[in-house]
């Protein structure tokens, strides 16, 4: 059963033990005409990733859905993401994590030090992925919901073992106060909401994929290439060396000189 979570945020938050989905939670509460709301909770029994994949999240996570009904087209929908994104960045930044951006919507540790052994092929550690699902017409968005998965305080033996992953108490050593993170998550996005392509500039300089070398499974196809830059709402622009190629959705990998 919900309970108020007691907090001082820009949203009304909904929190729970144990929930199937936040975003399905989030859907049922946008059918019944909320707005502004964060469903958090402790577990989720079906948490989902992009793609139908499984998103794994025992309790000690923040396993968040924000709610919320923009004024703006569809199209838009890609630059919720990214200032989700910069939200827990900077949020994880305060809790003494070195959190950096990976596009599109992970949020990695490490990764800038190729011959640590601790290093993966995705270039880091994940420590946050971002779901967002949305209803709307052609040209206005009805609601969306940022689902977000932030492994807080998850033991290392509680992580999935072949995803890279890492928790907030796994780097720090240490808890961190969710109900704080929580709130500085909701303030910083509040902050960012309001100005969409700031949002998208404050993404660039959080991330560590422009610059790099990636190679992108699109639906369409692989890109491989240089990342030189982002553009609103949020597509990677990629220098193929024969032309710039824009990708506005996929699964992006850091790759080593
Ligand atoms: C994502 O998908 O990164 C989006 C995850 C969104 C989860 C939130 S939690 C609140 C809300 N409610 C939901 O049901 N979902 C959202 P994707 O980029 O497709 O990454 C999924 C992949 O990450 C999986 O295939 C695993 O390899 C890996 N993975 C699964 N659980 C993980 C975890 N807890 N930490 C790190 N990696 C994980």
């Amino acid at each position: 059963e919900a309970i108020a979570f007691g907090l001082d945020a820009p949203f009304a938050v909904e929190y729970h033990d144990s929930v199937a989905s936040t975003n399905d939670r989030a859907r049922d509460l946008a059918a019944a005409g909320a707005d502004d709301i964060a469903v958090v909770a402790d577990e989720q029994t079906s948490g989902r990733g992009r793609l139908d994949r499984e998103w794994c999240s025992p309790p000690g996570g923040i396993w968040l859905s924000l709610l919320v009904r923009p004024d703006v087209p569809p199209a838009h929908a890609p630059a919720y993401t990214l200032a989700m994104a910069v939200a827990v960045t900077q949020a994880c930044r305060e809790a003494g994590v070195d959190a950096r951006i990976k596009w599109p919507n992970d949020v990695l540790v490490g990764g800038d030090a190729p011959d640590s052994a601790e290093d993966t092929e995705r270039g880091g550690r994940k420590l946050c992925g971002i779901l967002t699902e949305m209803e709307g017409e052609a040209d206005r968005v009805s609601w969306l919901a940022i689902g977000t998965g932030l492994n807080a305080n998850i033991r290392p033996d509680d992580l999935p073992p072949s995803a890279d992953a890492t928790s907030l108490l796994a780097e720090r050593g240490e808890p961190v106060d969710r109900r704080l993170l929580v709130q500085r998550v909701l303030e910083e996005f509040d902050d960012l909401r309001d100005d969409l392509r700031g949002a998208v500039s404050a993404w660039e300089e959080h991330a560590d994929t422009v610059g790099q070398r990636v190679r992108v499974e699109t639906p369409s196809g692989v890109v491989e290439g240089e990342a030189i830059g982002i553009e609103f709402p949020g597509a990677l622009l990629v220098d193929t060396g024969e032309e710039t190629t824009r990708v506005t959705a996929g699964d992006c990998e850091h790759l080593r000189p």
